[in-house]
């Protein structure tokens, strides 16, 4: 049963509004600005039902080819390839991945048994450090490849606005556990849950422009529903630590669509653990789309440029043998 309109109202009044945002904010410091790799094993990754097999959520990560793993020294997050230009392969990602100071060529984007370098990051404009870019909502980033990618498709960008409402699959390599017990265990297994995006963040008091928010129904309690529906999808879950940067895809008929990039969780209970009643956001990928353009447009071909200074080497030597022969 849904919870009438007052009581979610209710339970966003200023004091547990506050609360609410404290803890979002904690969740990334603490909680999911990305896993320490000296937890991953290879256990499954992602909250997901008590009631439901594990097989299902790791064998749907396999309709996502483009979610990879990226990882630099100790750390893991998720990213999404999302075309080659300029020679390079490009990963969208969290910016809370990619913004403590590390060197570009220390990241690692593991694609479809493939690993690459970074080359090159690039924060959204607007973003000036985490707590900002949770502030504004553009906790996104790009990293550029040393090389393209091969033989895997690059996820589809979405570029409408309508995402709320939709059923969209979280796909990352987070920590796992179930609702009952939140993510006890650690990361590094792709896997992919379903979710309903309830709401933009600055719609439900969350206090965030640009985020697609949802909640981890309960089957047992629907009590534990934050917004929407009290009933969970039957592959519903919910992100964790190591998903951050992760892709959140929707099918708006035309196939899958990448329509957010995980950031955060928020709890309620006190708890940040990824458990029934706890919630999610990702930031809205229709809003940085031009961005995205821009950026991975901006940079020049360098297979381009080499041929161009070889013919006009040629061109050179040619012009002076030329010379030569002519004082011959
Ligand atoms: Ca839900
Ligand atoms: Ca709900
Ligand atoms: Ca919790």
């Amino acid at each position: 049963m849904n919870h009438p309109t007052s009581w979610v109202r209710c339970n966003f009044n200023s004091v547990s509004k506050a609360l609410l945002f404290t803890v979002a904010v904690f969740s990334i410091t603490q909680s999911l600005q990305a896993e320490l790799i000296s937890s991953v094993d290879i256990a499954p990754t992602s909250t997901i039902r008590h009631d439901r097999a594990d097989a299902l959520y790791t064998a749907g990560a396999a309709l996502f080819p483009a979610t990879g793993r990226l990882t630099w020294p100790g750390f893991l997050c998720s990213g999404n390839f999302i075309g080659n230009f300029g020679g390079s392969g490009w990963v969208l990602t969290a910016g809370h991945c990619v913004d403590d100071g590390t060197a570009a060529s220390q990241f690692d984007f593991l694609l479809g048994g493939t690993n690459d370098d970074g080359a090159a990051i690039f924060p959204a404009p607007t973003s000036t450090n985490f707590i900002d870019s949770l502030a504004k909502g553009d906790d996104i980033a790009l990293v550029r490849l040393v090389g393209e990618v091969v033989g895997v498709a690059a996820a589809v960008l979405n570029t409408g606005t309508n995402e709320v409402g939709m059923v969209g699959t979280h796909v990352g390599f987070g920590r796992t556990g179930t609702g009952l017990t939140g993510d006890t265990s650690g990361a590094g297994t792709k896997r992919a849950a379903e979710n309903v995006i309830d709401a933009l963040g600055n719609s439900v008091d969350v206090g965030l422009a640009d985020q697609l928010i949802d909640d981890f129904d309960n089957p047992l309690d629907a009590g534990d529903s934050l917004f929407g529906s009290s009933a969970p999808l039957n592959l519903e879950g919910l992100i964790a630590p190591g998903d951050s940067g992760g892709g959140y895809y929707v099918d708006f008929g035309f196939g899958f669509e990448l329509v957010g990039i995980h950031s955060f969780n928020g709890a309620i209970d006190g708890d940040l653990d990824s458990d029934y009643g706890d919630l999610s956001g990702s930031t809205r990928v229709s809003s940085f789309v031009p961005w995205i353009n821009a950026t991975t447009s901006a940079v020049p071909e360098p297979s381009s440029l080499i041929l161009f200074a070889i013919a006009g080497a040629f061109l050179y030597l040619g012009r002076k043998n030329k010379q030569k022969k002519s004082l011959a």
